[in-house]
């Protein structure tokens, strides 16, 4: 769709204003064409500025996540792969497993929610996923040599989810019993690493990262309320940051059962 183009063309020039004519001209679609397509977007709860000579600028995404938002952030070879947003969804996991099993992927891929009915931790445990106030991914990673350690990968991406918010946020968090990720004493993320495995050969075909991570949520349930927390980072983008995690956890799972990341991890322990 010319709006999703837009939206993507509007990402990637940053702060530098894109003009309508340029975007017309590229897609082979008028002037007034765009300018409707930016007003849908607009509708939609982005803010673009747009100034006489110059043309548009995305001033915020409003902190809306968008497929083409999370790939315009994504690097090599991340860029091509599926990436799946929705508004609502009963767990991310969930997700990734059906798109498993009717066939519609195969590889590797992400899913994404602005909220989870029936967000899962482990055990039959649940966690709480209200709408647009955290990270609930999933990234699905298709094995192609047989993997001697399963752990490693809940510890790979608790690093590449410690790494993220560093690098986007400055924020130093800690890891505790492997999956719990915890910021001043409290639990502020969990990951949930889940594997499918082919019924005939048995073997691990893919594996489910699922990362839950409060960005601003205020309010836990009672049962919680005490030993939760959030990161408290209202301008900090989800697609930004789903992204970086994304970057940073597909080429420690690419490396199989190397275990040189091992350091950092205990580094972060707490
Ligand atoms: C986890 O399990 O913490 C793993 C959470 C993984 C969530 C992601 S979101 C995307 C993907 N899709 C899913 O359905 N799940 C994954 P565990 O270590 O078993 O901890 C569960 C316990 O954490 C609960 O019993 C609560 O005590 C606590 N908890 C629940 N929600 C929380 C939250 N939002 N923040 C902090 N603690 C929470």
């Amino acid at each position: 769709m010319l709006k999703d183009m837009i939206l993507k063309e509007l990402i990637e020039s940053g702060d530098e204003a894109v003009s309508g004519q340029f975007v017309a001209e590229k897609y082979g679609v008028s002037r007034n064409a765009v300018w409707k397509a930016v007003n849908s977007l607009k509708a939609e709860g982005y803010v673009i500025s747009s100034a006489t000579n110059k043309g548009y600028r995305l001033v915020s995404d409003n902190n809306i996540l968008s497929e083409q938002a999370i790939r315009a952030c994504l690097k090599g070879d991340c860029r091509d792969m599926p990436v799946y947003v929705y508004d609502s969804i009963d767990s991310t996991n969930n997700e990734a497993k059906r798109l498993l099993a009717d066939s519609s992927e195969s590889g590797h891929m992400l899913i994404a929610a602005e909220e989870q009915q029936k967000g899962r931790g482990r055990y039959g445990k649940s966690f709480y996923s209200p709408k647009g106030s955290g990270v609930y991914m999933s990234v699905v990673f298709k094995l192609s040599e047989i993997i001697r350690e399963p752990k490693n990968f809940t510890t790979k991406a608790a690093v590449a989810v410690i790494r993220a918010v560093k690098n986007i946020t400055g924020t130093k968090l800690s890891v505790k019993g492997i999956n719990d990720i915890y910021y001043n004493g409290k639990k502020t993320g969990g990951i949930l690493t889940e594997a499918v495995s082919d019924l005939e050969t048995g073997r691990i075909e893919h594996v489910i990262a699922g990362i839950g991570i409060n960005l601003v949520t205020d309010s836990f349930p009672e049962e919680i309320k005490n030993r939760a927390i959030s990161l408290n980072e209202p301008a900090l983008s989800k697609n930004k940051l789903i992204a970086q995690i994304v970057n940073e956890i597909m080429p420690l799972y690419g490396v199989g059962d190397d275990e040189s990341y091992m350091s950092e991890y205990e580094g972060y322990l707490m």
